[in-house]
């Protein structure tokens, strides 16, 4: 019996509308790993909510004169229909204003505290005397120390990515009334992370197949050495410090990254109640007294990671050491963090405009078409770039040509040439049987890419087995054999319609609308729903063998994917150039009217005996992290395939060292040695410099160590 899994999505913050980017960080690839998961009987519980704490959403309130209440339930409202409308099927969605999350936040706050989990610490913090009030995180804002971004935020910049502290800022200001601060004195209770960081260390080095991009940034965490964070924050929207702890709890709430995670819990236990068994959220989350151990999984995108990675399991192994006792929480087994996604080549910006939002999309376009161009392109090892001339291809290309076009021959021909059923198989040739054979093997193939988070890969299988379908129709020509030996025509229709059937399932994960009309074309009934509701009926497994009896009548052949006419992207381009050019007038003219600059000119003249000693080389940058001593500098691991050798590079400004992790490079290789403040550099990355100086990794292709020429 395989371990029950707990599933989470990064729960969103109830102050904005969903659009793109969320979407293909945290959500859409969680909604393909469950629904796979539950076709494939697993026992598995997908909860989310609505995170409706928080700095941002009391500094909006006070901003527009309104209760956070008000804007909360408005987000939440809208945020649970935009994810209902993609098909995102949470087993349950919660909000971390509701009586449950409250209780279940303080009770784990309590006991920490009872066991002295927390350190009690009285600090000076920066205080808005206009507005009467501390400024934690973005309460206060000013320049970033690593980049120079003159709106970094208390705990965050967003223009690097830093994380930050409230005194890193230079020059800071009060997000709320412009005003300069003061330095007043404040107790809170603190997470000792410093303490922590030897069993965190060892927590995480039995965690198994984490991402690099994961692992690269939880090292350098480490590296730069765990600093104690504060559990609490003086302001008034939040769950108030339980008031029976030690010390000053007047005033008090709990920070909002206490809380949040702490929601994946509450939610798991609303849903129990609502299955009709309180009790039942204990499957998910605690070690069970035989031994067995649900598995936990966080879907986030990559600026949550320290807090899935390090600062939740911090929470979860104190409550577990303040009651040894007790069944002890899980913690996490995997975190798929995704990186960004960018939009038409250029960074998402809900502020400058530069983003689709969920509910206008779906106002154009079927949703199943926008998760399978989203699918595609998932931003899981790197960035990736989202833009409608892609999302039209893929759609046309690759859903309507490919997947819709098979099915449409297969089913055609049966309405056609075989009375609406599906013929006998007699006699099949070696081509019948190769496709029968692919078909077998590819739910166990799609399977394993989804269970490796590999969901790129599962989508581009799983199209594959239709592509596999048009190659061989158009090997077996049944439309010729139809007039010739109509054994083979029969059989070539029943081999394709028993791979559409099979892809009626496992389609589903990616695009469940179109899999559904599928199956009703097939009037194929009994599958499993991959929404959640029970584990009856023909499974992932069953897809790959032959799912239609001879003689099963077939619905009505129809268009399973229509195509995506240009008007309709270019509607979408319009609206995007519109709205931005509404929230940024002034910058973008100047993108527009300022002449290029310049290309750089061409270096002197070299012959081929002066190149040919450069022994340039293909390397993988395995993990990077900031130079301890020398503050322009990122350190690199780069896999050359016969080593890895460490090179340091000027680049901090330009890269957040995770943000290269992953990404093949040009090396220099036989740079000779050069050590730069204490750290050896054995060799060079080529980077291209734009003409605005921005720095991009050269890309190349081949495998690492391979020779450069
Ligand atoms: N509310 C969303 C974000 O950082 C944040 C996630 C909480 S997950 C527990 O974008
Ligand atoms: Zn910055």
């Amino acid at each position: 019996m395989s371990r029950p899994l707990l599933v989470t999505s990064a729960l969103p913050y109830a102050n904005g509308p969903l659009h793109l980017g969320h979407l293909a960080g945290a959500y859409l690839p969680a909604d393909l790993f469950v629904r796979y998961q539950r076709l494939a009987g697993r026992d598995v519980v997908w909860v989310c909510g609505s995170d409706e704490h928080g700095a941002a959403i009391e500094i909006r309130a006070r901003r527009e004169g309104v209760t956070p209440q008000s804007i909360v339930d408005r987000y939440h409202a809208e945020l649970k229909s935009a994810f209902d409308g993609f098909g995102i099927a949470f087993d349950t969605y919660g909000r971390t204003s509701s009586a449950m999350h409250r209780t279940t936040s303080q009770d784990l706050f309590r006991s920490i505290e009872a066991a002295d989990g927390f350190v009690r610490k009285t600090t000076t913090q920066l205080y808005d005397p206009e507005a009467g009030l501390f400024l934690a995180d973005r309460f206060v804002q000013g320049t970033c120390p690593v980049c120079g971004y003159p709106d970094a935020y208390g705990d965050q910049c967003e223009n690097c990515g830093s994380t930050l502290s409230p005194d890193d800022l230079i020059e800071p200001r009060s997000a709320l009334s412009g005003a300069t601060p003061e330095t007043r004195e404040t107790t809170h209770w603190y997470l000792p992370l410093g303490d922590l960081q030897p069993q965190l260390e060892a927590w995480i080095g039995t965690r198994e197949n984490w991402k690099p991009n994961v692992l690269g940034q939880v090292k350098s965490w480490f590296q730069a050495g765990l600093a104690d964070r504060s559990m609490t924050r003086d302001l008034d929207w939040g769950i108030p410090v339980p008031p029976e702890v030690d010390g000053e709890t007047e005033g008090k709430v709990l920070y909002v990254w206490f809380d949040a995670p702490i929601g994946y819990l509450s939610a798991t236990k609303e849903w129990a109640e609502a299955e009709g068994d309180a009790e039942l959220w204990r499957r998910y989350w605690q070690v069970h007294p035989d031994g067995t151990e649900p598995e936990l999984v966080h879907f986030i995108g990559k600026d949550n990671i320290v807090f899935h990675c390090l600062t939740f399991p911090a929470i979860l192994m104190t409550a577990n050491a303040a009651q040894p006792t007790l069944p002890q929480f899980t913690l996490p087994t995997q975190v798929p963090a995704n990186e960004f996604l960018n939009l038409e080549g250029r960074k998402l910006s809900t502020s400058r405009g530069w983003a689709v939002w969920a509910a206008e999309a779906l106002d154009a376009f079927d949703a199943d078409l926008l998760r399978y161009a989203l699918a595609v392109g998932l931003p899981e090892t790197k960035d990736a770039d989202f833009t409608w001339s892609d999302f039209q291809n893929r759609v046309n290309g690759e859903l309507a040509d490919v997947v819709g076009n098979f099915a449409n021959r297969a089913l055609t021909f049966a309405a056609r040439f075989c009375d609406g059923q599906v013929p006998a198989l007699v006699d099949p040739t070696e081509a019948d049987r190769a496709m029968l054979d692919a078909l077998a093997a590819a739910p166990a193939a799609i399977g394993e890419a989804y269970t490796a988070y590999r969901l790129r890969e599962a989508v581009a299988l799983t199209v594959d087995l239709a592509r596999k379908g048009n190659q061989y129709l158009q090997e077996t020509e049944p439309w010729k054999t139809r007039k010739t030996d109509e054994q083979a025509m029969r059989n070539s229709v029943h081999v394709a319609l028993q791979v559409t059937a099979g892809l009626s399932i496992l389609l589903d994960p990616v695009v469940p609308g179109i899999a559904a009309r599928l199956r009703e074309m097939l009037a194929l009934t009994g599958v499993r729903s991959s929404t959640g509701a029970g584990t009856d009926g023909l499974g992932w497994a069953d897809a790959g063998t032959a799912l239609l009896d001879t003689g099963h009548p077939i619905g009505e052949p129809g268009i399973l994917v229509a195509k995506v006419e240009d008007e309709a992207v270019e509607a979408q381009r319009q609206l995007l150039a519109d709205r931005s050019a509404a929230a940024e007038p002034s910058d973008l003219a100047t993108e527009t009217d300022e002449p290029a600059a310049p290309y750089t000119a061409l270096s002197d003249e070299i012959t081929f005996d002066q190149f040919t000693p450069l022994d340039l080389r293909v390397g993988r940058i395995v993990a990077a992290d900031l130079h301890p001593k020398a503050d322009k500098l990122l350190r690199f691991d780069v896999d050359l395939g016969f080593e890895t050798r460490q090179i340091l590079s000027g680049v901090r400004e330009w890269f957040s060292p995770d943000e290269l992790v992953g990404t093949q490079v040009v090396v220099v290789a036989n740079l000779a040695p050069r050590t730069i403040r204490g750290l050896e550099s054995n060799g060079m990355i080529l980077f291209a410099e734009d003409r605005d100086g921005a720095l991009k990794p050269v890309v190349p292709h081949g495998e690492p160590g391979a020779v450069v020429r």
